[in-house]
This record gives structure tokens, C-alpha cells and sequence, in this order.
């Protein structure tokens, strides 16, 4: 059964890759798993037919059959369990790469998600600018524990897993801020992600959802 999830119709990341839809596309990719893909404006998040797949309004959302997924670690667990390619077969192994996956979304994501709402949404607070130096620090901080265990390997923890394709994805949002460099392990580590073609068959459909979108702008 073809799985349908829930993306933006106008993602306001602008094609870059950061909204989480971006995430359940890559795992779907990585397994070669074909999916379907209904686009969601804001206000039709908020409404009661996209509130029974999500209560918090919120893109993405999983629904195979019967089963409606949302939160996007319960989603990409759902499909790497589900299918070959994003778990290691052995227990021991499989644990660890599910411990990386909550690492991401629980340790490594919360200073870079503060970071972003900071310069975001709040950057016109008079106690953005005090507060900026602190929030980098938090970030640094996980970045430097990051690199120390990745040290010269490829992935976390042996082969490329659903952790490593979470924490990838959280680190993304780091581009451009010059963190990632301070860590030349983890700006190769990302740089790896990306040159996945399963990333980057992911991240086309994604952007060419802004792309028609703006191409259809222009042309009213
Ligand atoms: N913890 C949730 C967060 C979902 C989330 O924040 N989605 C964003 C897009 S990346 C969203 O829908 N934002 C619009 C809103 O919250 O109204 C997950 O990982 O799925």
C-alpha cells in the first residue's frame, strides 16, 4: 500500500530542505519506498480534517491504510522498522541506532531549534541580542560532543541508519551559520548525508513543490 504524507503547499523555508516533511521523504527514499504527497496550507492544518491526523496542527503526517502516524521520529522509526535499509539487523546495534535517533530530535535539535526561533521569530526582542551568545554556546557545546564521538568515521555508529539520517537533517538547519565548520568531521558528516541520492531524490520533490508554486505566481 502506497503511503500518503502531509507537506506544506507553501513551506516558508523557502525550498531549502528544512521542513520535516523533507525527513519522512528521505527515509521513504532510502528504503524505495513510493509515496503520495498531499499539500496542506496553514489554515487547512488547523482545520478537523487535518487535526484528526495531527491534534497540533502540524506537518508531517504518515497514513497507510488504516494507520495515521504524526510526529516525524515516530514516523521515520515506523517506516525503518517496517522496511530494509535504515535499522541494522542485529538487536544490540538496532538499539543504538534508536538511541541516535532520539539523540537528534532530544539533544542535538533543541539548542539549534532555540537558535532558529531566536533569530527568527524573536529577533526584533530587545533580549535576542544578550541572549544570541548564550544560545550559541548551547549549540557549540553538543557540536563539540558531537564531533569528539564521531571522530573520522562515516556514520555514528557503523553503517548509515535512521539516526544518522535524523541527525543529518537537524544539523542542516546549522547551514550557513559557519557552527558546522568549527567541526570539519561534522560539516564532512553532513556533506555525506547530502550527496545520498536518496537525499537528494527527497530534497528535488520537495523543492519542486516551492518551485511550481512560485513558477505559478509568476505567471497570474
Ligand atoms: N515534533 C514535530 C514538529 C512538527 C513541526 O514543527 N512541523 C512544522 C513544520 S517543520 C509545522 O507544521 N509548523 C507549522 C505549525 O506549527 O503551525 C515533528 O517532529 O513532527
Amino acid at each position: 500500500m502506497t503511503p500518503t504524507i502531509t507537506a506544506f503547499e507553501r513551506s516558508p523555508d523557502r525550498g531549502r530542505g528544512l521542513a520535516r516533511d523533507m525527513r519522512v521523504r528521505w527515509a521513504l527514499e532510502e528504503v524505495g519506498q513510493a509515496y503520495d504527497v498531499r499539500l496542506v496550507s496553514f489554515a487547512a492544518m488547523k482545520q478537523p480534517d487535518h487535526l484528526a491526523r495531527n491534534p497540533f496542527g502540524q506537518i508531517p503526517t504518515f497514513q497507510e491504510g488504516d494507520l495515521i502516524l504524526f510526529e516525524t521520529g515516530a514516523i521515520v522509526l515506523h517506516i525503518a522498522e517496517t522496511h530494509e535499509g535504515l535499522l541494522p539487523a542485529d538487536p544490540a546495534a538496532r538499539a543504538r541506532a534508536i538511541a541516535w535517533l532520539f539523540a537528534a530530535l532530544n539533544t542535538i535539535e533543541p539548542p539549534i531549534l532555540e537558535r532558529q526561533a531566536a533569530l527568527l521569530l524573536e529577533r526584533d526582542r530587545p533580549w535576542t541580542r544578550e541572549r544570541m551568545p548564550l544560545i550559541e554556546e548551547r549549540v557549540r557545546a553538543r557540536l563539540a560532543q558531537l564531533s569528539v564521538r564521531l571522530g573520522d568515521a562515516d556514520w555514528l555508529d557503523g553503517g548509515f541508519s535512521a539516526g544518522d539520517l535524523l541527525t543529518v537533517a537537524v544539523l542542516r538547519r546549522l547551514k550557513g551559520s559557519g557552527l558546522l565548520e568549527e567541526h570539519p568531521n561534522i560539516a564532512a558528516y553532513v556533506a555525506r548525508g547530502e550527496a545520498r541520492p536518496a537525499f537528494k531524490r527527497a530534497f528535488d520533490a520537495q523543492l519542486a513543490v516551492f518551485t511550481a508554486r512560485q513558477a505559478s505566481l509568476s505567471s497570474t
